[in-house]
C-alpha cells in the first residue's frame, strides 16, 4: 500500500484510496498531506505548550494552521511544492513556540514525536511521511474519532479562512483548533474524551459558520431573491468557481468596462444573490453545473477559468493554459494568482487580458434559476411561510444541503426531489442543489419548492431559519419542527456542517449516498444511538414514506 486516504465520500471501494486517489491525488501528494497534518499537530502542540507557560501565541500561527488544513481538503491542492513549503513553515513556527516556552521556564523532555522531529533537510520528508499516515493510529475507534475531528477541523478551517479574507477573525477558533489538533497526539485520551471533543468541534463549526455569515453579509449585503441567467452572451467571459467571494469582487472590479463578462460556476452561483456583487452588470450568469462536470464545462467555456478553492479536478490539456488557481487551491503547472499584500487587491490582469483573446462561451442551456433564500430573506417571508404551514399547504420541509459528487448512487437525490409530495419544500445549500435546482418543481402559493440559501457554509442560514420557526411555533425542541434532514456529503466541509447540526441537537439526519469510510462500526453506533444518524435507504419512495410518516402534519401558532 503506497497511500491511505479515506477522508471523502468517494474513497475507493468505500474503504479508502490506497494506490491513487479517486480524486486524482497521487500517492506522493497524499503522503505530503499526511506529513503536513503531522507537522500542524506538532505546531499546535508547541503553541499549546507555549501558551500554557504564559507565552503569547500570535495570530499568524492560527492563520497558518487554518491555511495548512484548508490545502489538504479534498480537491483543493495537488501541488507538492505547496505542501513541502507548508511543512517547512510549520516546523519553523513550531520551533519558535518551543523556544518561547523554554524561555518561559518549560523544560519537559516528554515531547510527542510531531513536536520533536527535526529533519536536516526536505530530503527527509518522504521517509517521515510514510511513517505518519492515518493508519499509524492502530485502535480503529480512536483512529476514527481522531480523523472525524481532523476532517471537521479542515472544514472549519476553510470557513474561518474565508472569513479572515474579509477581515473577520475569532481568535477563539484558532485556540480551539490548535487544542483539538494537539489532542489528536494524546494517547491518554479515552473514546469518551474524543467524543466530547468531536461535539465541541461541531459547536465551533457553528461559530465559524456564523462568523463567515457575518463576514459575507456584512461585506456584500444580505442575499436576496434573485433570478440567475444560465445562458450565455456573445462576449468573451471569465468563469470563476470555488467559494471565495472577495476574489470575485476584486475580479468584477478589475474587469469592469473591459468588454468581457464574468460567469460563476458550481459553488460560486450564490454570489449572484448578494446586492454588492449582483450590482455589477457584467456578472452575466451561472455556467454549467456542480464541480465534477468541470472537465467538460471548462472546455466549452472557451475562456479563462479561476478556481478560488476546491473542488478542483485534475485539468484536461484542452484548457490547462487558461486555468488559474488562487488561495489554498493549486495544481502543478496551473498558473496561481499571488495572494494579496496588505491593503492591496489581488492582481487579476493576466486573466482579464487572456479573456479578451478568447471566443465567447459555448451555450449549454438557456433560461434561469432562482435563489437567495438565506436567513434574512426567508425571515421577511416568515408570515407567508407560517401561514402556509398552518393551512397545511406546506406539510414538511426537507433540508437537502451538502455536496454533489460523481457516484451513480447520487441520482437518488434527483429522484427524491422529483418524488417528494407537492406540499413539501426543499431547503438547500452547497453544490448538492445541482441535482434538482433545474427541475420544474413549481411553487406553493408563490414559495418555490426549492429554496437555495447559498454555499455549503450557508447551511448556517438553514439553521437560523429552523431556530426562528421553532420560536414562532413555540416549540421546545428543534426536532419537533416539520423539518427532515436528508444530507448529501462529499468532502470535509460537509463534515463540519454535520458536526455543527449534531451540536445543535438536530436528530435523525440521513446522510448519503454512503456513510463515511472513516466511521468505525463502534463510532457509527455512537452516532446512530445518540443522534439517530442513518444512511439512505434502498428505495426513494420508502425513504419518503419514512420521513413523511415521522411527523405531525400541521403545526399551529
Ligand atoms: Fe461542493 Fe466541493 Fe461547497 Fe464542497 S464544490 S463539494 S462541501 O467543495 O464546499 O459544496
Ligand atoms: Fe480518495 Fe477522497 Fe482521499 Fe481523494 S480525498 S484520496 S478520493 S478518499
Amino acid at each position: 500500500m503506497s497511500m491511505f486516504c479515506y477522508q471523502c465520500q468517494e474513497a475507493a471501494k468505500g474503504t479508502g484510496c490506497t494506490i491513487q486517489g479517486v480524486c486524482g491525488k497521487s500517492d506522493v501528494v497524499s503522503s505530503e498531506q499526511d506529513l503536513l497534518i503531522y507537522a500542524l499537530k506538532g505546531l499546535s502542540w508547541a503553541a499549546e505548550t507555549a501558551a500554557a507557560q504564559g507565552a503569547a501565541v500570535d495570530k499568524e500561527t492560527g492563520q497558518f494552521i487554518m491555511y495548512g488544513l484548508f490545502t489538504t481538503i479534498t480537491n483543493a491542492n495537488f501541488d507538492s511544492e505547496v505542501f513541502n513549503a507548508a511543512v517547512t513553515r510549520a516546523l519553523t513556527l513550531r520551533d519558535e513556540h518551543l523556544s518561547a516556552a523554554m524561555k518561559a521556564g518549560w523544560n519537559e523532555t516528554n515531547i510527542p514525536g510531531a513536536a520533536a522531529w527535526k529533519p536536516k533537510s526536505e530530503a527527509e520528508y518522504p521517509v517521515k511521511a510514510a511513517m505518519v499516515g492515518v493508519l499509524t493510529t492502530e485502535n480503529e475507534d480512536i483512529r476514527s474519532l481522531r480523523e472525524l475531528i481532523i476532517y471537521g477541523l479542515k472544514g472549519l478551517a476553510a470557513y474561518t479562512e474565508h472569513a479572515e479574507k474579509l477581515d473577520r477573525e475569532d481568535e477563539e477558533l484558532y485556540t480551539f483548533t490548535r487544542r483539538a489538533l494537539a489532542a489528536t497526539l494524546d494517547d491518554s485520551l479515552s473514546l469518551d474524551n474524543l467524543i466530547s471533543l468531536t461535539l465541541e468541534t461541531g459547536e465551533k463549526g457553528v461559530t465559524a459558520m456564523a462568523l463567515l455569515d457575518e463576514a459575507n453579509t456584512g461585506t456584500y449585503g444580505n442575499p436576496e431573491i434573485t433570478e440567475v441567467n444560465i445562458g450565455v452572451g456573445d462576449r468573451p467571459g471569465i468563469l470563476i468557481s470555488g467559494h471565495d467571494l472577495r476574489d470575485l469582487k476584486e475580479l468584477l472590479e478589475q474587469s469592469r468596462d473591459s468588454g468581457i463578462d464574468i460567469y460563476t460556476h458550481s459553488e460560486m452561483l450564490p454570489a449572484h444573490y448578494y446586492p454588492e456583487l449582483k450590482a455589477y452588470n457584467h456578472l452575466k450568469g451561472n455556467y454549467g453545473s456542480s464541480w465534477w462536470h468541470q472537465n467538460k464545462e471548462f472546455e466549452s467555456f472557451n475562456g479563462p477559468v479561476l478556481l478560488t478553492t476546491n473542488c478542483l479536478v485534475p485539468p484536461k490539456e484542452s484548457y490547462l493554459n487558461r486555468l488559474y488557481t488562487s488561495g489554498a487551491a493549486g495544481y502543478p503547472g496551473v498558473m496561481h494568482i499571488a495572494d494579496r499584500t496588505a491593503g492591496n487587491s489581488k492582481d487579476f490582469s493576466a486573466i482579464i487580458e487572456q479573456a479578451r483573446t478568447c471566443p465567447a462561451p459555448t451555450e449549454l442551456e438557456t433560461g434561469s434559476i432562482v435563489g437567495g433564500y438565506a436567513h434574512a430573506q426567508v425571515l421577511t417571508l416568515a408570515d407567508q411561510v407560517v401561514d402556509a404551514v398552518n393551512s397545511g399547504a406546506i406539510k414538511q420541509f426537507f433540508v437537502m444541503a451538502g455536496c454533489d459528487g460523481r457516484q451513480k448512487g447520487r441520482n437518488y437525490y434527483t429522484e427524491f426531489a422529483e418524488e417528494l409530495p407537492e406540499d413539501t419544500v426543499i431547503l438547500t445549500a452547497g453544490c448538492a442543489k445541482y441535482r434538482y435546482n433545474k427541475l420544474p418543481l413549481g411553487d406553493i402559493g408563490g414559495i418555490p419548492r426549492v429554496l437555495d440559501a447559498g454555499q455549503c457554509n450557508d447551511s448556517y442560514s438553514l439553521v437560523v431559519i429552523a431556530m426562528k420557526l421553532k420560536e414562532v411555533f413555540g416549540l421546545e425542541d428543534i426536532n419537533d419542527l416539520p423539518i427532515s434532514y436528508n444530507i448529501a456529503w462529499y468532502e470535509q466541509k460537509a463534515v463540519i456542517v454535520l458536526l455543527a447540526l449534531l451540536s445543535l441537537g438536530v436528530k435523525d439526519i440521513h446522510l448519503g449516498p454512503t456513510l463515511p469510510a472513516f466511521l468505525s462500526p463502534n463510532v457509527a453506533d455512537v452516532l446512530v444511538n445518540n443522534f439517530g444518524i442513518a444512511g439512505i435507504g434502498e428505495s426513494v419512495q420508502d425513504d419518503i414514506n419514512l420521513f413523511m410518516g415521522n411527523r405531525e402534519p400541521v403545526l399551529q401558532v
